[in-house]
Order: structure tokens, then sequence, then C-alpha cells
């Protein structure tokens, strides 16, 4: 591995710098390492403590990637040769300790600032450059400014009467106190039953003393098929790594795998249960993403996958009434118009005398008293608390740091819902980019995919200006509309708005209902951006 051959500086002359990225995850991390490569002097910025991103905060028992570390890590640089997972699927510790790997050979964190809250962004059109000031009173010019923040940056919390009145722990996923909180023993309650909640439901169920989990809506998790890697393991698996990367840069979502290339709703009946067995055993986010082209699209092809999930659920849970508010005769939803997760024994741990299910939209919490949970039928005593639930996805974290350009806030702007110019950038603010932002692939791509391809785009575009003394660009009013009608296209024209999920802010009291996730698939976008990039990046005015 090359030691990084730029000198690193701090800003020019006049202490400005090229670029600012916002956060240092995978997004931040590879454009951090690409401009570097460019001769840009630019610096991250991160609130995390330490290396990783969402992998950093999100550190509760049980976290995991839903998507094998193999595709979950770096393609470039030839960095995946030299680092072995203990894991097929890694925990966030496991995950810390990849992005370490990462620093030790890109030396990244010399160009980071940890413990950094981005707190406001001015611009200043005369100068042709923002103001960057973190909330501990940092302050930073730089000519361009790249929102890295991901799509989980803003935790949401419940609006439930008495939740600071608390005495016992009480604490947000996300928000998981970085120490560790030791479960044992303990009355645990928890709320929200998506990934976060899947996988804390787990830890928790294997040590509590007891559980009670409070479900809005059932996930339609689908099996992990964890294994522990050797050494030996991760070396057969290196071998048709090249190729498994050309599946992940040329499939729907960034993940090794494509879609089945034929309809579930023309296949007979033995052979595509046999399909779905076969994609059972084998479990992982295949059985969504990879799944009967169809499935996503066609809801008697949807429904032959939940009708064969659901049996599959009921087989595991004996009581009755716990497996059909777990797996419901009439679906909550599609199957996959909301992230499944993936589970290992989620289902099982309701089998346990120390674990019970409430329906919180017939028993939910209603008040929060100190020492428990008070419902329409009972108070729960517990020690712990657990806020599952999920976060403001995808403009959140953007719209919690004051960017302002000519007396406007982006948040303003986007108050009745968000615009970009193929999610990374949006009229009225120059010299502003976002990636894994709003409107791109984002929830629909496996985060490193995307790090990867969208830091290119950014990093060439980039390149491009400095290369052509171009001092301003934006995008225009009229590009952003068209990529909001198309976004919005296709979001009309598929399942999704059938569940009310992240993807589209339903999850937030409030938040606009608007697509904000492109579901056009990876190479489509890809291909897109190319015919921008083609025509002179068109869409963008230059001074
Ligand atoms: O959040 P979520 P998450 N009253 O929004 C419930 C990624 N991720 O942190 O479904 C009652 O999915 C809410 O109920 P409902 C991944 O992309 C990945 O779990 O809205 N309930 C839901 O059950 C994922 O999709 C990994 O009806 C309330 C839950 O809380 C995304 O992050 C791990 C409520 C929130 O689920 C978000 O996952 C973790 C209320 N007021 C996260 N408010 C891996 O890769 C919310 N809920 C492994």
């Amino acid at each position: 591995m090359p030691a990084p051959t730029k000198e690193h500086t701090n800003a020019d002359e006049t202490g400005v710098l090229d670029t600012l990225i916002v956060g240092g995850g995978f997004s931040g991390l590879y454009l951090l390492d690409r401009l570097r490569e460019q001769g840009f002097d630019v610096k991250v910025w991160d609130a995390a403590g330490g290396l990783g991103g969402i992998w950093w905060w999100n550190c509760y028992p049980g976290a995991r990637t839903d998507s094998t570390g193999q595709v979950y890590q770096f393609q470039y640089k030839d960095l995946w040769k030299t680092y072995d997972f203990k894991e097929l699927y890694p925990d966030s510790d496991g995950l810390r300790d990849y992005f370490e790997y990462v620093d030790s050979q890109l030396d990244l964190s010399h160009d980071i600032t940890f413990n950094t809250f981005v707190e406001s962004c001015k611009w200043d059109e005369i100068a042709k450059e923002w103001t960057v000031r973190s909330s501990q009173g940092l302050e930073q010019r730089a000519r361009m400014v790249i929102v890295a923040t991901g799509f989980g940056a803003k935790p949401l919390y419940p609006n439930i009467e008495g939740l600071d009145s608390f005495e016992g722990e009480c604490h947000h996923t996300a928000r998981w106190p970085q120490g560790g909180l030791d479960l044992a023993g303990k009355r645990v309650v928890v709320m929200g039953t998506g990934s976060s909640g899947v996988q804390v439901i787990q830890e928790a169920a294997a040590v509590a003393e007891n559980l009670t989990v409070f479900q809005r809506t059932p996930n339609l998790a689908l099996p992990m098929r964890q294994q522990q890697l050797s050494a030996k393991d991760n070396d057969r698996i290196r071998e048709n790594m090249e190729e498994r990367f050309c599946i992940r840069d040329t499939s729907f979502a960034g993940f090794d795998f494509y879609f089945i290339p034929q309809n579930a709703a023309d296949t007979p009946d033995d052979e595509r249960t046999s399909t779905y067995e076969q994609m059972w055993e084998e479990g992982g986010m295949p059985l969504w993403l990879g799944n009967y082209q169809d499935i996503l699209n066609d809801e008697e092809a949807n429904h032959t996958f939940y009708s064969f999930w659901r049996s599959k659920i009921h087989e595991r849970v004996k009581d009755p009434k716990t497996a059909e508010m777990l797996a419901p005769a009439t679906p909550p939803h599609p199957f996959g118009v909301k992230r499944p997760s993936l589970e290992q024994n989620y289902f099982d741990v309701y089998n346990q005398d120390n674990v019970e299910l409430k329906d919180s939209n017939e028993t939910p919490i209603t008040r929060v008293l100190p020492h428990g949970v008070e419902t329409p039928e009972d108070v729960i005593e517990c020690d712990v608390l657990i806020l599952a639930t999920g976060f403001d996805n995808n403009s959140g974290g953007i719209n919690a740091i004051d960017i302002e350009a000519d007396g406007q806030l982006l948040r303003d702007k986007w108050a009745t819902g968000v615009d970009t110019y193929m999610g990374l950038s949006t009229n009225g603010f120059p010299n502003l980019m976002f990636l894994y932002g709003p409107q791109s692939p984002s929830g629909f791509c496996n985060g490193p995919t995307s790090a990867e391809r969208q830091g290119d785009m950014v990093a060439d575009f980039l390149g491009w200006i400095k290369e052509k003394g171009i001092s301003r660009f934006e995008s225009t009013v009229e590009v952003e509309r068209e990529w909001r009608a198309h976004v919005d296209d296709l979001f009309v024209n598929s399942l999704f708005p059938k569940a009310k999920s992240w993807f589209w802010g339903a999850n937030v009291p409030g938040k606009p209902a608007q697509m904000l996730n492109y579901s056009g698939g990876v190479p489509t976008y890809l291909e897109k951006w190319d015919e921008v990039k083609r025509d002179g990046y068109v869409g963008f005015e230059f001074d």
C-alpha cells in the first residue's frame, strides 16, 4: 500500500480550504482520499468521537450490518485484499476495526477533526466561499462544502409524555453509551421493531430479566445466516471478489447480486416455492433485492413471497396470537417496500418466558413514568427503556445544520419538500454538494458502493471545476424540478406508497410526504450522470 503522497496542509495562505467535508463515514472518507490525491486542501469535520460515521454512533448491543462484510467494504486501492472479517455480517466493533485498518493504510484521520458538530455553513457571495462553524466555536472558510452526513444522522425521538422523567437508563439506539450498558438481569422495554429494534431485542432477550417489546408495524425480517470466518474462509471468499465487485457496480442496489430476470407472477407455483426455499436457506438481502424482478412492482407477485415468509414465521413462533402479531394474515404492507431486516433468532425469542410482545397500535405507551411505562392496560416497571425509533432519515441530518445562502436557510427552502439535482446539489446554494443525500439512490444502495461511485462522480466534477478555474457552481431550478418529478414518478408507479416508511418521510410526524430515495436503480443513476458529464455538466451554471 503506497503511503499518502500529498503533504497535508490546513488551508492556503489566506486560511481558506478548497473543500470541507461534513461527515466521516464511508462517503466522506472516500472523497477525502480522492480529493487529497487530486491535490485539494481538504478536511473532514465529524461529530463522532472516532472513525466510522454511523458505526461509531450505533454501538447498541447487537448492532451489525445487514450486508456481508465482503460487499460492505471499500473496493478501491485493493484494501479488501488484506483485511479479514471475523464474521460474515460484522458487528459495530468489527466495523470500527475495519475503519481503523483503512486508516492505518490511508492515514485519513490526519485530516479529520472529530467531536466537531457542524452547526452552520454560511455562503459569502462576494468572496465565493463558505464559512463553517462548529458548535464548539471552531470556524473554517472553504470554497466548497460537501455534506456527507449520511441518511441516519438525526435520531428520531418519540413524543411521549414524561420521557424526561424516567429515572432508569433511557437511550436511543443511535445514541447508545459509548462505554456500553449491561442489560443482564434488567427489566427492559424496547420501543420499535425496525433494524435497530430487531438487533437489540435479540441481545436483550438473551440476558434481561424480562423484556417487553412495543411493535407498531411488524418487521418482515429475513434470515441472516451468520457465519464466523477464519483466515482460510477469508482467503476463499477473496478468490472471486473481483467478480463480485463488478456485480456490485452494475446491480440495482449496489450489492453483489441481481434480481432474478423472471417474473414471480409467470413462474409455476412449484418452481417459485422451490426458489424461495433455496433462497431462504441461503438467507440475506438477496431475498429482498435479488428476488423475482416483479416482486416490488406487482402486488400479486409480492404476495406470493409474503405468504411464503408468513408460513416460515408461524413455524417458529409457538403462541398463535404472538405469531399472528408478528406475521399477520393480512400483510401490514407489501413485502420489501419497507426495509426488511436480517435476523438470527428474532422470532424465536418470543417463545421465551421472559419476552412479551405488545401491539403499540392497541396498547401504546401513553406515558413514561419515573420507573416504567404506562399503557391503557397497565404499568410496566422497567430499568432500561430503549428507543429503537429510527431517524429523521435522508434530510434530517442536513436540515440539522444552519446552511444559509443569500439570506435563505436550506431547511426553509426544503420546508415543503426536498429539491435536488440528482441528490447532489440544490439551487440557491452554490458550491455545496451532498453525498448519500436525499433523492440519490441512498436508501436503495449499499453504502460503500454509493460512497465509491458517487464519490467518483463528485471527485471528478470538483477536479474539473478546479482545472477550469471555476469559482462558483450552482445547479438550476429547472433540473431539480425535473429530477424531483422523475423521483416522484418512479415512486407513485411503484408499491412503495403502500407502506409508511422512512423512504418517503412517513415515519416523521409532520414531515412532507415525498420520496427521498431514488428508486430507479444504481446503473440508471450512473448512466444519467454520465450523460450530465458528457454534455459538460449540463444542469449547472458556472462563474
Ligand atoms: O429505524 P426504523 P431503525 N411509536 O425507522 C417504531 C438502517 N439500519 O433504526 O414501523 C411507536 O426502521 C417504528 O414503527 P413503524 C436501515 O437502513 C441498518 O431500526 O414506523 N413506534 C419502527 O418499528 C434501517 O432501515 C442496520 O410503525 C414507533 C421503529 O420504531 C434504518 O437504518 C441497523 C414510533 C423504527 O424503525 C433505520 O432503522 C440499524 C412511535 N412514536 C439501522 N416511532 C443494519 O444494517 C418509531 N416507531 C443492520
